[in-house]
């Protein structure tokens, strides 16, 4: 009576749902490498390299732990090259009587795994993903119960649920939810920046790499000094590096952009969280518990719990909620092609050049980065959405479609109308120049409103409020930047909106290989 376990590769947590309970003397765990997931969209290579890597080490631990585990590699000549296909050979193999799989993180394969049972003819249990503070159905019912799904209301049910950073009499510590207003300092100069703890490859990442290099090396991105963490290990020990020496200044920082600087006080633990290999209660908890040591601020301690269990949770909550409409949304009608500086970083913008380049060495970029630099320059020029969602799934190595797809369709591109954020994540230049130090050494003039010279940014963005005005003006929230608009006389506004022409007239579009 065989029990077939299919483990995912953004599945790898040893106590993983389907992995609980089980009698292992029964259990096989199937693990996959399918050219489908390595090819539905043409990945970042480091991408493929950090899951297929982690995958291979989570197999050896598996095993060295006592489990049974069957793994399919992508160089297997038998390999049908999907998770279905694999599935059921491996039911033939072992002659199993039934499947047990933790739902996916993706629409897409929930469509596959619904398949199983009627292609199999053996019994499917479908097991809740426990490693998300808050199910899916809890987000559901949280949903159905309010008009707006704000993340602030959101966030402070899961401080409640969780208990992170609460007062033993129920309040939250310090007096305050948020403590985002003190969240936003610009750059300085002569501040030093941490670097993540580097693990470079051992011979299992290796041999992936060369796999990589060999079947994707026309893919996006660089390869080398890969560094990521791949086991649960490492993953432990890239966190307790991030509390001890960036977690303090990180709520201070949270929003600055420094050239050459990648990572500033940004943990970069998403790749490790998304595979599974840290939880996110843990991650939060570790953070909770320095700032109660001590060792770290309430405001950088909130800021980055807010980010785990507020906005973590609640864009997985969404996405399952508002699929598979909004992979469609396009609220706003933007029917631009991508431009081919995405893909290049060859532009004269030295705030997009810089995101790009950090993106296409390590397959990561900040949140402002991609949301007020990248994300928000997409949504200026009227770019399509799902070209966005595209680029941003293909670019990041923590991109996964329930994260990115809200993320992109929802917060930065506003395509949903509005359901995500009230407002749109829209800027000029003046707030990158007030967040960066990009503007001094850029070719573009930020001072300039209009003008070959003039940052584009701010053309961009007054086009922008002007083309969406019948959908924006009564927005209370952007009732300051039309009475701006109203200000201006009509031949500035002609000349905004010249200007953001002729701009957007010169732009290349992306070649078409890039993405799919
Ligand atoms: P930190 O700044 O150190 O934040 C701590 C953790 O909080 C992150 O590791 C992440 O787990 C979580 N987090 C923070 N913000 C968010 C958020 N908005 N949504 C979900 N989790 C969040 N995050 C992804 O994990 N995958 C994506 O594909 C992804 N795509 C994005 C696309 C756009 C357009 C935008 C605006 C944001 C996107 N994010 C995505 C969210 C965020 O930018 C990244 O989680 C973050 O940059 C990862 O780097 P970090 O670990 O250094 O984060
Ligand atoms: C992203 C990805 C890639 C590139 N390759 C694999 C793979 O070969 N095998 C696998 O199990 N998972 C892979 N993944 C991650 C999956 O796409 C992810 O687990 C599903 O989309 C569910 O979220
Ligand atoms: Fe970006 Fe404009 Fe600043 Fe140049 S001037 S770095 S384009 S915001």
């Amino acid at each position: 009576m065989t029990i077939l376990i299919p483990v995912l590769g953004d599945q790898l947590s040893h106590d993983l749902a389907s992995l609980s309970n089980v009698d292992r003397s029964v259990a096989v765990v199937l693990m996959m490498e399918v050219a489908e997931e390595t090819t539905y969209v043409r990945h970042h290579q480091r991408k493929i390299v950090l899951i297929l890597s982690a995958m291979r080490h989570f197999a050896e631990e598996l095993r060295s732990s006592g489990w049974r585990v069957d793994y399919v590699r992508l160089d297997d000549p038998d390999n049908s090259g999907s998770f279905s296909g694999e599935v059921k050979r491996a039911v033939d193999r072992h002659r199993a009587a039934s499947i047990r799989v933790v739902e996916p993180g993706e629409w897409r394969v929930a469509t596959a795994i619904a398949s199983w049972e009627s292609a199999c003819g053996i019994p499917v249990d479908i097991c809740p993903d426990d490693r998300f503070i808050c199910s899916t159905l809890e987000f559901q019912t949280w949903a159905q119960s309010r008009n707006a799904l704000t993340i602030e209301y959101f966030y402070r049910d899961m401080r409640r649920k969780t208990g992170l950073l609460m007062t033993a009499d129920g309040k939250p510590e310090g007096g305050t939810w948020n403590l985002d207003k003190q969240n936003r300092a610009s750059p300085e100069s002569g501040v030093t920046y941490p670097v993540p703890m580097p693990f470079p490859p051992d011979a299992i990442t290796s041999e992936v790499m060369t796999l990589v290099a060999e079947r994707f090396g026309g893919h996006f991105g660089r390869l080398e000094n890969f560094a990521l963490p791949v086991t649960v290990s490492q993953a432990r020990r890239a966190l307790a590096h991030f509390i001890d020496a960036a977690l303090s200044d990180f709520g201070t920082y949270q929003d600055a952009m420094v050239t050459g600087e990648d990572w500033l006080f940004h943990s970069w633990l998403s790749p490790a969280i998304n595979l599974g290999l840290l939880t996110p209660l843990e991650v939060a908890t570790a953070a909770a518990d320095a700032y109660a040591a001590g060792k770290v601020p309430l405001n950088s301690a909130e800021g980055f719990i807010r980010q785990v269990i507020g906005w973590r949770e609640y864009v997985r909550g969404y996405y399952w909620l508002e699929m598979p409409e909004v992979a469609e949304a396009n609220a706003l009608n933007a029917t631009r092609p991508l431009p081919e500086f995405y893909w290049t970083g060859e532009t004269e913008m030295v705030c997009m050049a810089e995101a790009v380049r950090n993106t296409r060495d390590h397959g990561y970029a900040h949140h402002i980065q991609r949301l007020m630099v990248l994300g928000n320059f997409a949504m200026l020029a009227g770019v399509r959405p799902q070209e966005v969602a595209d680029w941003f799934l293909v670019a990041y190595v923590d991109a996964y479609e329930w994260v990115e797809l809200p993320n992109v369709i929802g917060m930065s591109q506003h395509a949903d109308g509005g359901r995500l954020a009230t407002k749109p994540y829209a800027g000029g230049g003046a707030y990158i120049n007030r967040m960066s130090d990009h503007c001094v050494r850029c070719g573009y003039d930020v001072k300039q409103k209009t003008g070959p010279d003039a940052c584009p940014f701010n053309a961009l963005y007054w086009d922008f409020l002007a083309r969406h005005e019948h959908r924006f003006r009564r927005n209370r929230r952007m009732i300051q930047m039309y009475a701006n608009w109203d200000r201006m006389t009509p031949a500035a506004q002609d000349s905004y909106r010249t200007s953001a022409g002729a701009f957007l007239d010169a732009l290349k579009p992306a070649a078409s290989r890039w993405a799919r």
